[in-house]
C-alpha cells in the first residue's frame, strides 16, 4: 500500500514538476523578457529616488513586482508597465504633491501607453528628455504642471519626441501649464489625436494652422487663453468627429457665417467671452442652421452675435443649456421655444431644456406662457435687461419647478406674477425694476422659504415687509428690497439667516427700531443698507457682532443717541450715518485702517474732531458737515495718505463702490459714483483756528469745504498744490490776508466760494479764475478789488490781458470735449479691473445671474451728479496710474 504509494506517486510528482518547470520556462521565453522587466522596475525606483513625496504616496514602491505598486499597471500578458498614473489624488492640494526632478530613466518604460503626472510639482529641467522615447504613449496628462513656458516640449531637444510619439498619442492634456505659444511648443503632425486640452494657458497668438489637420479630433478645449484673430472654421470642416468645442474666454473674432454642418455634430459649443459677431441663427448660411442638431450646450454669452432667435428652435431637440446673454440678439422670442420637444411618454411630454439665459440682449415683444408651455425641465429662466413685456395669465401653472428667475428690467407688473405662487424651489428671484406696483401677495413668504438671492428693488411694492421676509429664510444670502413702498418694522427673522451677506432695505417706509438680535454666527454679513426710511432709536450694540461688516448705510432716518463705541472697531469701509439725530462726541476710533468713506454729516455731534481720525490712512471721503463740532482742524489731517499724489491705494478702493455684477463677473459697471471721490467737508460747524498747512499735502483732494466755521488766518499760499481741486468753499469764515495768486493755477477748479471773510487785496487773474464768473464768490470781503468786482484796484490796467484770457478759455473748452471722449474710452477696462477685488470679497457665486450691488441710500444719492466734472480729473489720474494698477 505504502510502496504503491511511493512508487506510483513520486514519478507522477516529478513528472508534474517537470511539466510546470517547462511551462514556466517556455512562457518566459516566448512572452516576456524577464531582464527587460527588471529594467523597468529599476527605472521606476530611480525615478522614485529623485522625487519628494511628503504624503508617502509611493510607499508601496518596494519589492520585486512593480506591477502591484501604487499607480503602476502592467500588461497581464507581458508584464510590461503600460500605465503610470501619479495624478495628485487630493484635488491638487499641496500635501499630496510629488516634487523633485523627473529622472530621464523614465524613458526606459518603452511600453508605456498612459502617463498621468497632473497636479504635481515636478521641477522642469532644460536639456533633458524625460519622455522622449515613450513611443507608445497614447494618453499624456500633465495638467497644472506649474510652468512649462520655457520647456520646448516637442522640439528635438525637448521633452517629447515628435518622431516617436506623434503617431500614437490620442490624449494630450496640458491644462494650466503656462504654455505661451502653441506653434512653438507643439508639433504640427499629430496623426491620432482625439482629445486636446490646452485650456488655462497663456497662449496669445492666433490658432496655429496645424489645428486644421487634426482630423480625428473629438474634444478641443482652448478656453482661458489669450488667443486672437479669426477663428478658423475650417477646423470644423476637417474634423467631422468633433463633439466638444470650447474656445471661451479668449479674444477670438469673426463671424461664424457658414453653413457648417459639422457644427450640428457638436454636443458642446462654448464660445463665450470672445469677440465673435454676425448672425448666429437666422440667416440661411448661418452657423447653426442644421436640420437636426445634437447640441446639448450652446454657451455663447458675452460676444457680439446679432440676428433673431430662430423659429426652428425645435431643431435643437437635445438642448439642455442655452446661454446667449450679453449679445446683440434682437426681435421677439419665438413661441416655438416652448415646443422644443424630445420625448413623449403616455400623455406627458418631456423636454431637456434646463437653462435659458437670453438676458442683456435687444429682444422685444410680448412673452406669454405659450413660450414656456412645454419646457418641463426648465430650472433657470433669465430674460433680464431686454425690452420684453411679460404677459402671463394669472391662472397659469407652469410645467416646471423653476429655481432661478431673472426678469429685472422687463415689464412684469403691474400685478405681482401669480404663476410663482405654486413654485416651491425658487432659490433666486430677481424682479427688480419690473414695474410691479402691487401689494405684496400673502403667499410670497411661503414661496421664498428656500430663497438664496432676492431682488425686488425699484418697484412700487406696498404692504408690510413681513410678507416678504417675515419667515425664517435659512439660505438667504442677498436681499434687496430698496426703492419700494414697504412698511412695517424690520423683521427679526433676518437675524436667523446665517448665510446673509448683503441686506438692502433702503428707500422704503420702514418704521421702528433696528433689530437688536444680530448674532456672531452671521459671519458673512458685509453690507447693511437701511437708509431713507423712518427708523428711530439707538444703534444696537449687537451690530458689533457682525465682524465681517464692511458697509453700514443708515442715512436719512431718525436714529439717535450715542454711537456704540465698538462699532468703530469693526473693519468698516463705508460708514454713512448722515442725516440722523446722533448726539454727543464722535467716539474715538480704534485703529481700523479700513475706513475709506465716513459721512457723519447733519447730526448733532459735538466736541472736538477726534485726532484718531488721522490714523485712517485709507480715508478718502470725510464729511462732518452740519454738526456742532468745535476746536481746530487737527494738524494731522495731512496723514490721509490715500490723498497723497504718490499714493497707490486708490485703485483698490474704488472697487468697494457699489456696482452691478452679472453672474459671469465679466461685465461690471458702476451705477454711479460719488460726486467727489476725494473730499473733505467740515462745513457748518463751529471750528476755529487756522487752516492747517498740512492739508495742502492732500494733493488728490477734489473737494474742500470748510465754509460756515470760525476759521482765522490766511489762505495757505501753497493751495495750488491741490492740483485736482474741483470745488473750494471757504466762505463765511474769518479768513484774512490776500488771496494767494497761485490759486489761479488750479486747472480743474469749477466752483469757488470765498465770500464773507476778511480777505483783502487784488483778486488774482488767470485762466481758470477768468471763467469762474460772478462777483458773488468774492462778496462780503471789503478789502478785495479787481475783476469781477466793480471796485478797481489802485494799479489795475489789465484790459488787454483779460481779452487774451477769453481766447484761452475757448480753446480750453474744446480741449475738454476731447478729454471727455477720451475718458469714456478709457473708463471701462480700468474700472472693470479695479472692481474685481470687491466681487471676490462679497463671495460672489459663479452661478449668480445678476446681483444686487446697487447702491444703497445716501452714498448713491450723491452719485453721478457731478460726473462730468469728475471726469476731467480722471483724465489725469488715469493717464498716470492706469497701467500699473491694472496689473496689480
Ligand atoms: C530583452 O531585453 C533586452 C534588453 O533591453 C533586449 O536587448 C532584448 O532584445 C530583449 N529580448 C526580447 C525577446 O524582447
Ligand atoms: C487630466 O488631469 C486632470 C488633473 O488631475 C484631471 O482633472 C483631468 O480630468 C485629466 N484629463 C483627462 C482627459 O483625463
Ligand atoms: C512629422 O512626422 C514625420 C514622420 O511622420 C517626421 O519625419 C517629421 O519630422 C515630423 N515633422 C515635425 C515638424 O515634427
Ligand atoms: C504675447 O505675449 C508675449 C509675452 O507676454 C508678448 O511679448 C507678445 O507681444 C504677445 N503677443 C501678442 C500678439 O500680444
Ligand atoms: C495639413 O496636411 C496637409 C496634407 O494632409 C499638408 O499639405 C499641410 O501642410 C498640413 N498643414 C499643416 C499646417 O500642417
Ligand atoms: C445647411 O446644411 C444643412 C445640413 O447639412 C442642410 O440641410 C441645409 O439645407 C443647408 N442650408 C443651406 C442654406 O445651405
Ligand atoms: C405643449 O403644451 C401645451 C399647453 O400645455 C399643450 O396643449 C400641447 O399639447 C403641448 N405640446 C406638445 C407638443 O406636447
Ligand atoms: C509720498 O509723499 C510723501 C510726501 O508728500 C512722503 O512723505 C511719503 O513718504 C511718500 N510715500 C511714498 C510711498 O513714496
Ligand atoms: C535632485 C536629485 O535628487 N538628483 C539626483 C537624481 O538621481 C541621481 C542618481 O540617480 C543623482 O545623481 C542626482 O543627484
Amino acid at each position: 500500500m505504502t510502496s504503491y504509494f511511493y512508487f506510483g506517486l513520486v514519478p507522477t510528482l516529478l513528472c508534474v514538476l517537470f511539466v510546470i518547470q517547462a511551462l514556466k520556462f517556455s512562457h518566459s521565453k516566448t512572452l516576456t523578457n524577464v531582464s527587460y522587466i527588471g529594467i523597468e522596475r529599476e527605472a521606476l525606483l530611480k525615478f522614485k529616488r529623485n522625487l519628494t513625496d511628503p504624503s508617502k504616496r509611493l510607499r508601496s514602491w518596494i519589492g520585486e513586482s512593480c506591477c502591484k505598486w501604487e499607480g503602476v499597471e502592467c500588461s497581464k500578458k507581458t508584464s510590461h508597465v503600460l500605465k503610470l498614473d501619479l495624478r495628485n489624488p487630493c484635488d491638487g492640494l499641496e500635501d499630496c504633491k510629488l516634487g523633485g526632478k523627473i529622472h530621464p530613466t523614465l524613458n526606459e518604460l518603452k511600453y508605456l501607453k498612459y502617463l498621468d503626472l497632473s497636479f504635481n510639482d515636478f521641477a522642469t529641467q532644460k536639456n533633458q528628455e524625460p519622455f522622449a522615447s515613450l513611443r507608445k504613449l497614447e494618453y499624456f496628462n500633465l495638467s497644472f504642471y506649474l510652468d512649462l513656458s520655457y520647456v520646448p516640449l516637442f522640439n528635438p531637444k525637448g521633452w517629447l519626441s515628435p518622431i516617436n510619439m506623434l503617431s500614437s498619442l490620442e490624449f494630450l492634456i496640458l491644462r494650466g501649464c503656462d504654455l505661451e505659444d502653441a506653434s512653438a511648443s507643439l508639433p504640427v503632425n499629430f496623426t491620432s489625436l482625439r482629445f486636446l486640452d490646452l485650456s488655462q494657458n497663456s497662449m496669445n497668438s492666433s490658432i496655429p494652422p496645424w489645428f486644421q489637420n487634426l482630423s480625428k479630433l473629438e474634444h478641443l478645449d482652448l478656453s482661458d487663453n489669450d488667443l486672437q484673430g479669426i477663428f478658423p472654421t475650417v477646423i470644423l470642416e476637417n474634423s467631422q468627429w468633433l463633439r466638444f468645442l470650447d474656445i471661451s474666454s479668449n479674444r477670438m473674432e469673426g463671424t461664424l457665417l457658414k453653413n457648417l454642418s459639422n457644427f450640428c455634430n457638436l454636443q458642446v459649443l462654448s464660445l463665450h467671452s470672445n469677440e465673435f459677431s454676425g448672425r448666429i441663427f437666422d440667416s440661411k448660411d448661418s452657423a447653426l442652421n442644421c436640420g437636426r442638431s445634437n447640441l446639448k450646450t450652446i454657451d455663447v454669452y458675452n460676444n457680439g452675435f446679432s440676428g433673431h432667435l430662430p423659429n426652428q428652435l425645435g431643431n435643437f431637440k437635445d438642448l439642455e443649456f442655452f446661454d446667449l446673454s450679453r449679445n446683440l440678439i434682437s426681435g421677439p422670442i419665438p413661441t416655438t421655444m416652448g415646443q422644443l420637444l424630445s420625448l413623449r411618454v403616455l400623455n406627458f411630454s418631456f423636454n431637456k431644456l434646463k437653462v435659458i439665459d437670453i438676458g442683456n440682449n435687444q429682444l422685444d415683444g410680448i412673452v406669454s406662457q405659450i413660450h414656456f408651455a412645454n419646457l418641463t425641465s426648465l430650472s433657470v429662466l433669465n430674460i433680464y435687461s431686454n425690452g420684453l413685456v411679460i404677459n402671463i395669465n394669472a391662472s397659469w401653472v407652469p410645467p416646471f419647478q423653476i429655481q432661478e428667475v431673472h426678469m429685472s428690467s422687463c415689464k412684469v407688473g403691474p400685478e405681482f406674477p401669480n404663476w410663482l405662487r405654486t413654485r416651491k424651489k425658487v432659490s433666486t428671484l430677481d424682479m427688480s425694476n419690473a414695474s410691479i406696483s402691487d401689494e405684496v401677495p400673502h403667499w410670497l413668504s411661503d414661496v421664498l422659504l428656500n430663497i438664496e438671492q432676492l431682488d425686488l428693488s425699484s418697484n412700487m411694492l406696498r404692504g408690510n415687509i413681513y410678507r416678504i421676509i417675515g419667515k425664517k429664510m435659512p439660505l438667504l444670502t442677498q436681499v434687496s428690497l430698496s426703492r419700494n413702498n414697504l412698511s412695517g418694522e424690520i423683521p427679526n427673522s433676518l437675524c436667523m439667516s446665517d448665510q446673509l451677506s448683503f441686506l438692502d432695505l433702503s428707500k422704503n417706509q420702514l418704521l421702528g427700531r433696528l433689530p437688536r438680535c444680530w448674532r456672531k454666527s452671521q459671519a458673512f454679513l458685509e453690507w447693511i443698507s437701511l437708509g431713507d426710511n423712518k427708523l428711530n432709536g439707538r444703534l444696537p450694540g449687537s451690530l458689533c457682532h457682525l465682524e465681517q461688516l464692511r458697509v453700514l448705510g443708515l442715512h436719512g432716518n431718525g436714529l439717535n443717541g450715542v454711537l456704540p463705541k465698538c462699532l468703530l472697531k469693526l473693519d468698516l469701509i463705508i460708514l454713512d450715518l448722515s442725516d440722523n439725530e446722533f448726539t454727543s462726541k464722535i467716539p474715538l476710533l480704534g485703529n481700523p485702517k479700513s475706513f475709506e468713506i465716513i459721512d457723519l454729516g447733519r447730526n448733532y455731534f459735538a466736541g472736538n474732531i477726534p485726532l484718531q481720525l488721522c490714523h485712517l490712512a485709507n480715508l478718502q471721503y470725510l464729511s462732518l458737515k452740519h454738526n456742532n463740532l468745535s476746536g481746530g482742524i487737527p494738524y494731522c489731517f495731512n496723514n490721509f495718505s490715500r490723498l497723497w499724489a504718490n499714493s497707490t491705494l486708490y485703485f483698490r478702493s474704488i472697487g468697494r463702490f457699489p456696482i452691478m455684477v452679472d453672474r459671469k463677473g465679466a461685465s461690471m459697471e458702476f451705477t454711479g459714483m460719488l460726486p467727489y471721490l476725494f473730499s473733505i467737508d467740515l462745513s457748518s460747524n463751529a471750528l476755529d483756528g487756522q487752516i492747517p498747512e498740512g492739508l495742502m499735502r492732500l494733493t488728490r483732494l477734489q473737494n474742500l469745504n470748510l465754509s460756515q466755521n470760525k476759521l482765522v488766518g490766511e489762505i495757505p499760499s501753497d493751495i495750488s498744490n491741490l492740483k485736482d481741486l474741483i470745488s473750494l468753499d471757504l466762505s463765511n469764515n474769518k479768513l484774512s490776508g490776500e488771496i494767494p495768486p497761485s490759486i489761479s493755477n488750479l486747472d480743474f477748479l469749477s466752483h469757488l466760494d470765498l465770500s464773507y471773510n476778511n480777505l483783502s487785496g487784488p483778486i488774482p487773474l488767470g485762466n481758470r479764475l477768468g471763467t469762474l464768473g460772478d462777483q458773488s464768490i468774492y462778496c462780503g470781503n471789503d478789502g478785495l478789488c479787481g475783476h469781477p468786482l466793480l471796485k478797481v484796484c489802485p494799479r489795475d490796467e489789465l484790459d488787454v490781458g483779460r481779452q487774451d484770457d477769453h481766447k484761452l478759455s475757448e480753446d480750453e473748452s474744446n480741449e475738454h470735449d476731447t478729454i471727455i471722449v477720451w475718458f469714456y474710452l478709457g473708463f471701462g477696462p480700468g474700472f472693470a479691473v479695479a472692481v474685481m477685488g470687491f466681487c471676490a470679497m462679497l463671495h460672489l457665486k459663479e452661478s449668480w445671474r445678476i446681483s444686487y450691488f446697487r447702491v444703497v441710500d445716501r452714498i448713491i444719492e450723491k452719485l453721478s451728479t457731478l460726473r462730468m466734472v469728475t471726469m476731467l480729473w480722471f483724465k489725469r489720474a488715469f493717464q498716470f496710474q492706469l497701467r500699473e494698477s491694472m496689473f496689480i
